[in-house]
């Protein structure tokens, strides 16, 4: 095990980020459970990558971003490892605040090595549907940005998102980059 993976879950607000990261972590989240608004809570996990690790990982919570509220805070933008992006399929707003929020990520993000996912949550309410998939995948491969839809309902497809993102910050680097030069010996012509 390696350092501890940072993880920053951020999007509008009611979206569903604190139930999903309970539902992850807990499995003890009903939908449409009353809710607090948060502030920030920080989550320790465990989870096992797709290579079979287990790794820490600290998933931060954030308060939603609202008509009020639109920006994320800069300090938000600089320490994590990966970004969860959440929308809500039944709110187009909430998917139109991943434009800025990907925008505000890779405006800070320098030259760390940073991965974005993002998922529409709310899924299983087929009837109040207001983001079609394709035109969320659409956006998502433009940005280069993995894209999952998932509901609290169904603790599976939120853990899928959750792997697949610890999978690639803890990956190994490639090796070659650390290989010594060869040595040229000397009075070898
Ligand atoms: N139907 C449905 N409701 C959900 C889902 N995820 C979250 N909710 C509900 O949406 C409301 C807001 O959730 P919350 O986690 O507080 O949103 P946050 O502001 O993004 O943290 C709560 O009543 C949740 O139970 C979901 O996948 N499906
Ligand atoms: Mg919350």
């Amino acid at each position: 095990m390696g350092k501890i993976s940072k993880i920053l879950v951020c999007g509008h607000s009611g979206v569903g980020k604190t139930a999903a990261i309970e539902q992850l972590i807990y499995g003890n989240h009903v939908a449409g459970m009353p809710m607090h608004s948060t502030i920030e809570d920080i989550y320790t996990a465990m989870i096992e990558t797709d290579r079979g690790l287990k790794e820490k990982v600290r998933i931060f919570d954030t308060g939603g971003l609202d008509g009020v509220k639109t920006d994320l805070p800069r300090h938000y933008l600089t320490f994590p490892d990966g970004f969860v992006l959440v929308y809500d399929v039944t709110n187009w707003d909430s998917f139109q605040k991943l434009e800025k929020l990907k925008k505000d990520i890779d405006k800070n993000r320098e030259k760390r090595e940073i991965h974005i996912i993002a998922i529409g949550n709310k899924s299983e309410e087929q009837e109040s549907r207001q983001v079609d998939f394709n035109t969320a995948q659409m956006w998502a491969n433009r940005e280069k940005v993995r894209l999952w839809e998932a509901s609290v309902k169904s603790r599976q497809s939120l853990i899928e998102p959750f792997v697949w993102l610890t999978s690639k910050i803890t990956q190994p680097q490639s090796k070659s980059t650390f290989l010594p030069g060869r040595k040229a010996k000397a009075g070898e012509l």
